[in-house]
């Protein structure tokens, strides 16, 4: 039975890529923090399961990577844990670094000093945001690196050290340069979850409007279930390789916003520019089983411009290329659309901000029932 090590197993990727990898009969150990509140939603359907296995360690932390390298000796690594919000690492630049970058050095040593270098095959979660200020499009394996963030700046060393130990000690090690890939489980604060999610809420009465940023930044948005995939073919090849790996379809926040409330039954309209730009109710879909109940009209502003959401540096064109995945790997970047994510998406929230409104219920009903001493 093959072994996987997976940093960063708690993330959106970790958690598909562990489902993944033990649909391959691997045994998989991953790697979590120490949290004051107990926050493994993502994996909480896998513990129990024999072949699946936690140990604490951290990227910022040499001597823990040492020890559950050391015990476990995997087959095969996947270094996907980092400080991983573009926007955080304005706020939080040292941290970043530390963990994106030195942190892929402290993983790389930890193999060498336990002396797996010629059986550890290595991935490293590269991103499209290395092309950050970007100097072509689409952008593929050639094409120069212009980082325009902290968090950028930090995975090019990433990139780069991994490379390096490549050459100079033979490591079978790569990089995935990965576009932005999105899914149910994507963390909140990322701007197509922050969407949906608040298409769900609005349709629902539990929100009024949705605040963004940058309406016309443009992203090549994919599925995380499938870009999971990915990853483990590379380290299949017979030689370690870097690869781009993206849908080839490009999309706007705007276009991202008009599809998610046209899942809902809800057509958008965008007026005015800049700040002062606003979506607004253009038509209600009578025939939307979501819409119903809901208060929504035509010419209510959904969508506003917040500044608050604007980053000191904004990389707004990204189009990945994934010719080189498609031809060397065999792998499918049009497996899930565009709309089928959005579609994914939008119905898991509706369903999350449901059941969060059932459970209120029973609490308002319930709290009213031992009131009245209806309960006791
Ligand atoms: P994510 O949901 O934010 O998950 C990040 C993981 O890293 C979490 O498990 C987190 O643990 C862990 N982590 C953070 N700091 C750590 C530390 N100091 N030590 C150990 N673990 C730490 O990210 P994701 O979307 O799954 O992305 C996975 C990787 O791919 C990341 O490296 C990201 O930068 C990269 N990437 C993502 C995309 C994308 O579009 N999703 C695109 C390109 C590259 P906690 O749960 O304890 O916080
Ligand atoms: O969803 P985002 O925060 O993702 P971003 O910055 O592209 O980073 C993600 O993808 C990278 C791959 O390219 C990963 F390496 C990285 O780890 C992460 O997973 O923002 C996407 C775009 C940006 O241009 C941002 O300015 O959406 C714009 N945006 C507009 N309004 C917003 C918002 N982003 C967020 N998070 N929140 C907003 O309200």
């Amino acid at each position: 039975m093959k072994k996987a090590l997976i940093t960063g197993v708690t993330g959106q990727d970790g958690s598909f890529l562990s489902e993944f990898l033990l649909g391959k009969d691997y045994e998989v150990h991953g790697t979590i923090r120490r949290s004051s509140v107990d926050f493994r939603e993502r994996i909480a359907h896998l513990e129990g399961n024999p072949h699946f296995h936690l140990h604490y360690a951290d990227l910022g932390d040499s001597l823990s990577l040492m020890q559950v390298i050391g015990k476990v000796r995997p087959d095969e690594i996947y270094n996907l844990a980092a400080q991983s919000h573009v926007q955080v690492s304005f706020d939080s630049p040292e941290f970043t670094a530390n963990v994106d970058a030195t942190g892929v050095l402290r993983v790389l040593e930890a193999v060498r000093l336990c002396g797996l270098t010629e059986t550890c095959h290595i991935y490293q979660a590269s991103t499209s945001e290395l092309y950050g200020k970007v100097e072509e499009v689409p952008q593929n394996e050639n094409t120069p690196f212009h980082p325009y963030s902290p968090y950028a700046v930090a995975k090019l060393y990433g990139h780069w050290i991994v490379k390096e130990y490549r050459e100079a000690y033979n490591m079978f090690c790569c990089s995935g340069i990965l576009f932005n890939h999105e899914s149910e489980r994507r963390g909140e604060t990322f701007v197509t979850r922050k969407i949906t999610l608040a298409a769900a809420r609005i349709v629902q009465g539990k929100q009024d409007k949705l605040y963004l940023g940058n309406l016309s930044s443009l992203r090549d948005w994919g599925y995380a279930k499938d870009y999971v995939e990915c990853m483990w073919l590379m380290l299949q090849n017979d030689k370690p390789e870097d690869f781009v790996i993206a849908t080839g379809v490009q999309h706007s926040v705007r276009d991202f916003c008009y599809y998610a409330f046209k899942h809902v039954g809800i057509e958008l309209e965008f007026v005015g520019e800049g700040s002062d730009e606003k979506g607004v109710v253009k038509s209600i879909d009578p025939q939307s089983p979501a819409i119903a109940n809901s208060q929504l009209a035509v010419g209510d502003v959904l969508i506003e411009v917040s500044p608050d959401f604007f980053r000191p540096t904004d990389v707004v064109n990204l189009w990945g290329d994934p010719s080189k995945a498609r031809e060397k790997l065999g792998w499918n970047p049009q497996k899930t659309t565009f709309e089928e994510l959005v579609r994914i998406m939008v119905e898991s929230d509706m369903a999350k901000v449901a059941v969060e409104r059932a459970s209120e219920h029973i609490t308002t009903n319930l709290v009213e029932y031992l009131e009245k001493g209806i309960v006791k």
